[in-house]
């Protein structure tokens, strides 16, 4: 019996498809954006060698995500190209048994490594696991008009949480919670990482001034979602912006929150 190739398990199979959707939405220009998602022991228990082929340090404690393995796409890796190379582009990390390191049982064929944003990720799974043990998924991405809407309103999360609710009528039965924001900082390390997690304690969806989105997920349908229905918002705000005869009010946004029984953040 020929064994099930590493490429064809279905974890790889979503990340490769996702990968491919977000670069199709303009999302991932050059080597934008990242995705990491814990597999289930179950999925690839027969699939992966014990023995890392290579073991990178973390530069933090990631001690409450030992044992975990995940698909993450690499650094300096094109979203383009993900699905005609995945064993290039995509690797898959167990965190070691010393909380520091991610062991390389999978992929990065070129010598490559975890995404940049790896710290960002890995902390944001340790604070989303803390309030939702199901949530599985992290993603970055430069989503155009998220971005775009970060230079134009203030920097202030409910003023942005307000303005999404306003623009589109699933948004505050999508994310009741409201969306986080963090002003710019210096990407790539421990120190925007730290910041986003603690965002992520409270939000699925948080803002980077100046630079794109995260979003966490139990699964990939769920955080592409959440950054589909931002993104498609913060379009409908560039559209309206100064053309705007009428919008859908505070009163209305508490019906509908009533109407579909979802707990939003109270800043109406
Ligand atoms: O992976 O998007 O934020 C490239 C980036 C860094
Ligand atoms: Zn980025």
């Amino acid at each position: 019996m020929s064994k099930m190739k590493i490429v064809d398990l279905p974890t790889v199979r979503e990340v490769i498809r996702c990968a491919s959707n977000m670069y199709r939405m303009g999302w991932d220009e050059r080597n934008g954006g990242n995705i990491s998602v814990i597999i289930d022991p179950e999925e690839y228990r027969d699939y992966l060698p014990e023995e890392p082929h290579r073991v990178f340090q973390l530069g933090f404690d990631a001690t409450p995500l030992i044992g975990r393995v995940f698909v993450v796409t690499g650094t300096g890796k094109y979203f383009k190209n993900v699905d005609v190379a995945p064993e290039v582009n995509l690797g898959i990390v167990r965190i070691g048994k010393d909380g520091h390191s991610a062991e390389l049982l999978w992929g990065f064929e070129d010598g490559g490594r975890p995404t940049s944003e790896f710290p960002t990720h890995l902390m944001n799974h340790i604070a989303r696991l803390a309030v939702n043990p199901k949530n599985h998924v992290v993603m970055h991405c430069h989503a155009t008009h998220a971005l775009a809407l970060t230079y134009v309103l203030p920097e202030d999360e409910d003023e942005i949480t307000k303005t999404l609710w306003r623009m589109s009528t699933e948004c505050i039965v999508v994310f009741p919670e409201g969306v986080g924001y963090l002003p710019w900082m210096v990407c790539g390390g421990n120190e925007i990482g730290e910041a986003t997690a603690l965002k992520a304690h409270d939000y699925r969806v948080v803002f980077w001034g100046m630079h794109g989105v995260f979003a966490m997920g139990d699964d990939l349908d769920e955080a592409f979602g959440l950054v589909e229905t931002v993104e498609k918002a913060s379009q409908i705000y560039f559209l309206t912006q100064d053309h705007v005869r009428q919008s859908i009010t505070d009163e209305q946004l508490k019906k509908l929150a009533a109407a579909f029984k979802v707990d939003y953040k109270k800043i109406i």
